[in-house]
């Protein structure tokens, strides 16, 4: 029987999910933190799904190009492309020359970033849907699995036990804010999800004192593979410094400095390969970052790229330049890590586990949490991404969105560290 595949509905419903007080150089995660659901409804009344940045500037591109998309066909993802650069080209958000520095977490933000990571949502949804259409797995549709399970490394982070004044929902996890908690952190994420890679997200104290929590951990799982990630905070000294100290545990050193230029000088002056989700978050960062040896690996992130089949674009050219590659994450739910680990299954060149932010999600708008077993994901072959929306769960996180007055709507983490620390001011680009 044929299938119409031609897009009748498009749904976009912001939410609002709980998010640890995780540190990062930046400050601190707020209590929630915005995500955008898309769904895309065919003529035959399959619906995919699709999720990515759920702040205002995202949800500004995402409306125009929801209203543009029925009477496209699931199928048609470079259409998909074609028509965001249409529709969301004169948006404020998208109308160039405004090349922001957000602060150190994704590089520097631009119209093509901010457009490409609203496409992604609605290019998973479109493939989640053509999937189901076909009783297909979204690998197949991305030429086909290399493997049956994707690794992830477990992501440390430095934490609170609460937030500020006991806002949002509470965990049992504790404080982290030093070598032994963040150990300690290490061995349930150990425990709990078999992870048996590590990667610390640094850049919140002096480096010696993170220099010491990734000798603890190295002590605490000797020949584990472990990453250090400051998100740019450190000058070229520094950086070299840290490489020196911890050359022999460290697989790779994420971001120490920030921009190409630093990069290039840390990469100079040291064997211990660096890895980036800031430095090369676009295609035309590549040619100058490869060409000057900036970076040795490039963390992948189909939100940053524009979707899965850019992202296994994106591995063919670190193939070809002899680039590593593995994957970032930013706080997400259950959607974005089945698009992740759909991806991830097809490109033959993952040379290092892919890291999550999920385990520190407690809630999602999935039927049925995603279980990482051995510090793995089983990759589905169920038709489309093999997920299922809770409407219950979605409706629930959607109210506390449309409750809320606007402080949780945009992710800010230095505002949220000024609620602990009046007067704050953001940390100076080298930090140390
Ligand atoms: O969630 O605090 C965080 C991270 O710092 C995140 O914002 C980054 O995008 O995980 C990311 C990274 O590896 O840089
Ligand atoms: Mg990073």
């Amino acid at each position: 029987m044929t299938q119409d595949l031609t897009i009748s509905e498009v749904r976009l419903t912001p939410v609002l999910v709980a998010d640890p007080p995780l540190l990062n150089t930046q400050g601190v995660h707020q209590p929630y933190t915005p995500r955008l659901i898309v769904e895309v409804v065919t003529a035959d009344g399959i619906t995919g799904v699709g999720e990515t940045y759920g702040d205002t500037k995202y949800l500004d591109l995402a409306a125009p190009l929801a209203d543009a998309l029925p009477g496209c066909r699931v199928s048609d993802v470079n259409g998909l492309h074609r028509l965001a650069d249409l529709v969301c080209g004169d948006s404020p958000e998208a109308t160039g020359a405004d090349a922001v520095d957000v602060g150190g977490l994704r590089g520097v933000q631009t119209a093509d970033k901010l457009r490409l990571s609203v496409v992604s949502g609605f290019e998973v949804a479109c493939l989640d849907a053509l999937g189901k259409a076909l009783g297909l797995p979204v690998h197949a549709l991305l030429g086909g699995k290399v493997r049956d399970a994707v690794d992830y490394s477990a992501y440390l982070f430095y934490r609170w036990a609460e937030h500020p004044g006991g806002a949002g929902e509470s965990d049992d996890w504790g404080a982290a804010v030093d070598p032994a908690g963040i150990v300690a952190q290490a061995r349930r994420f150990s425990r709990e999800y078999g992870f048996a890679s590590f990667k610390l997200k640094g850049g919140v104290f002096e480096p010696d004192e993170e220099i010491a929590a990734v000798r603890a951990l190295a002590e605490a799982f000797p020949g584990q593979p472990l990453r250090l990630d400051p998100n740019g905070a450190w000058s070229v000294e520094t950086s070299l410094r840290v490489a020196e100290e911890l050359g022999d545990v460290l697989e790779y050193m994420e971001d120490p400095a920030s921009g190409t230029e630093r990069m290039v000088q840390v990469a100079a002056g040291t064997e211990v390969p660096l890895a980036t989700n800031m430095c090369v978050t676009t295609f035309a960062e590549i040619p100058e970052a490869f060409a000057r040896g900036a970076v040795q690996v490039v963390l992948c992130d189909h939100h940053y790229w524009g979707g899965l089949r850019n992202t296994r674009e994106l591995a063919a050219i670190c193939r070809t330049f002899g680039v590593g590659l593995s994957m970032h994450s930013n706080t997400h739910l259950g959607i974005s890590l089945a698009a992740m680990t759909h991806v991830a299954a097809v490109v033959p060149n993952l040379d290092y586990a892919c890291d999550s932010h999920y385990p520190w999600q407690t809630e999602d708008v999935i039927t049925e949490r995603l279980d990482f077993k051995d510090g793995c994901l089983a990759v589905s072959d169920l038709p489309g991404l093999g997920v299922e929306l809770d409407r219950r769960r979605l409706a629930f996180l959607h109210r506390r969105w449309l409750d809320d007055d606007g402080t949780m709507r945009d992710r800010d983490d230095a505002a949220a560290m000024r609620v602990a620390e009046p007067g704050r001011t953001s940390p100076p680009v080298p930090r140390w």
